[in-house]
């Protein structure tokens, strides 16, 4: 009997634990990450995906050795394709957040399908673009 409670505690600790560690990061699920010369971006969002309608998102900056990277002014444009029509393009909005390198954004979708993501930026660690497709599910 006295052992079944002992396992009971260390389960009950590494419970804890657990939920702890969600708490602190797991809200935000990484949806795409792009690798260029200069940086690694990062994009993550709550949903772990984009979806119609309005979504908000992080986007993170680092360096390719993993260092925080102040990428300065940075935008985030998309663009998709469709038989028979002009491009439909979106804009997000980005503000900087607290954390040098990471950007707190909104975006708004009409509909589902693949878009071409432009980022750009313009900073301290020097300027670039990147372009990568993102699903809308
Ligand atoms: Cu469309």
């Amino acid at each position: 009997m006295k052992r079944l409670i002992a396992v009971i505690a260390l389960a009950g600790g590494v419970l804890g634990a657990g939920i702890g560690t969600t708490a602190w990061s797991a809200e935000l699920t990484t949806i795409e990450t792009q690798k260029t010369k200069d940086a690694v971006i990062t994009l993550k969002s709550e949903t772990a995906q984009w979806k119609p309608g309005k979504n908000t998102f992080v986007l993170e900056f680092t360096s390719p050795a993993g260092q925080p990277l102040d990428a300065g002014k940075v935008t985030l444009s998309t663009s998709m394709s469709m038989p028979g029509m002009a491009p439909m393009v979106a804009g997000a909005t980005l503000s900087p957040d607290k954390v040098p390198g990471r950007y707190l954004g909104t975006i708004d979708f009409p509909d589902r399908g693949t878009r071409q993501v432009t980022v750009t930026w313009d900073g301290p660690a020097g300027k670039g673009s990147a372009t990568f497709p993102v699903p809308v599910r």
